[in-house]
């Protein structure tokens, strides 16, 4: 009898508990909806915080991994000139790993986890940066490619109802807008060049084509993420709608270069005022994501390398902050 009455509280107690936190996410919802920032300290949602965990740190992995294909060539630069431009974006991708990273941390996951979940193979990064760099013209393709559809996806991010990573995207966007007209620019010197050069900056337009479509994601009905996302007004736009305004834009740049976009099905719909394009190899993308695309292995061996190069810098870190601590909690006492 006694038990029975135990059963009963308990009951009455998870409803109630149940009642709160409908009302806190509703709450929340409403917030979100009248277009309010949520910051740190704010309740929120587990499965808010961990979208989030898991979108800004997959972001994170992708600008520290994609410093790679491009910093293979600041030693093969063709002139001083490309060499410091070149120099200066990678160590631009690496401020912007350091952002996101901070921007995640402030949701109460360390970086060293998240660095972990990225060499063990638990966190994604973006499939792109799994393709190789072959010639000097892929640093041209990557800027204007690349990074034309990393902007085309960060800006609506800007407005993120998450405010670290909104501000965190204001100042990325201002240098991958940078990123993206040293690419082209670079793309215009190589077109107007000698034929070998055109022949280059098309071969490099070939190959990072559909890898830049891909980036954008899996297609709008295949996206498991999206349509929560777009709840919380974390996404903006869906997959399918970047990926178009990407095309749209990206077509008539590669028309004013002289080149050909590879895709025989491409052609201007007059009615909708959009680039119909070609089907996109989803079988591609997702042995890539699965690990087994051109260089999936060699991007995690060197940061797997990297970071057990690093941890001296790591360790002498931590010891100098002990340090550091143990003076000041001298002085105050
Ligand atoms: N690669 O349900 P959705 C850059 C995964 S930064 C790998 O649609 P969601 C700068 C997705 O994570 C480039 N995985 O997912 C630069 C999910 O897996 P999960 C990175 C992908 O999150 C330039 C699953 O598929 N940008 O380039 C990819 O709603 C030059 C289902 O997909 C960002 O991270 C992919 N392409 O939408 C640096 C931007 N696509 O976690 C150096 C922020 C999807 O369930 C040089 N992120 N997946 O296991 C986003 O906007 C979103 O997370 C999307 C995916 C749009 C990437």
């Amino acid at each position: 009898m006694y038990t029975q009455g135990l059963d009963q509280q308990g009951s009455q107690d998870n409803t109630e508990h149940a009642n709160a936190d409908r009302e806190r996410e509703a709450a929340f919802q409403a917030r979100i909806d009248g277009e309010e920032k949520i910051e740190p300290r704010d309740w929120m949602p587990e499965a808010y915080r961990k979208t989030l965990v898991r979108q800004i740190s997959q972001h994170a992995h992708s600008e520290i991994v994609g410093m790679l294909p491009e910093g293979n060539w600041i030693s093969r630069a063709p002139t001083l000139k490309r060499k410091l431009i070149l120099m200066a974006k990678v160590q631009d991708e690496a401020g912007h790993g350091l952002y996101l990273y901070s921007a995640a941390e402030t949701l109460g996951t360390s970086r060293a986890d998240m660095v972990d979940q990225l060499l063990d193979g638990r966190a994604k990064y973006s499939s792109i940066f799994n393709y190789p760099t072959l010639t000097w013209a892929d640093v041209g393709a990557i800027g204007w490619l690349v990074d034309g559809a990393a902007i085309m996806n960060q800006i609506p991010l800007c407005r993120c109802s998450y405010g670290p990573y909104a501000r965190a995207m204001v100042r990325v966007c201002r240098e991958e807008s940078f990123h993206q007209r040293q690419g082209y620019e670079l793309m215009l010197a190589l077109c107007r060049g000698n034929d070998e050069q055109k022949r280059m900056a098309q071969d490099a337009l070939n190959r990072w084509w559909w890898p830049s479509l891909m980036m954008f994601g899996p297609s709008d009905n295949e996206s498991r993420h999206t349509a929560q996302s777009m709840a919380w007004k974390i996404k903006r736009f869906s997959n399918d709608e970047l990926r178009q305004k990407f095309v749209d834009t990206t077509v008539p740049q590669a028309e004013y270069l002289g080149l050909e976009v590879p895709d025989p099905d491409l052609a201007f719909d007059e009615e909708s005022g959009h680039y119909r394009f070609g089907a996109i190899d989803w079988e591609e993308f997702f042995a890539v994501l699965k690990g087994n695309g051109p260089c999936n292995r060699e991007r995690i061996e060197a940061r797997r390398s990297a970071h057990e190069e690093g941890r001296w810098v790591r360790d002498a870190a931590r010891a100098y902050a002990r340090k550091q601590a143990k003076r000041a909690a001298a002085q105050a006492a």
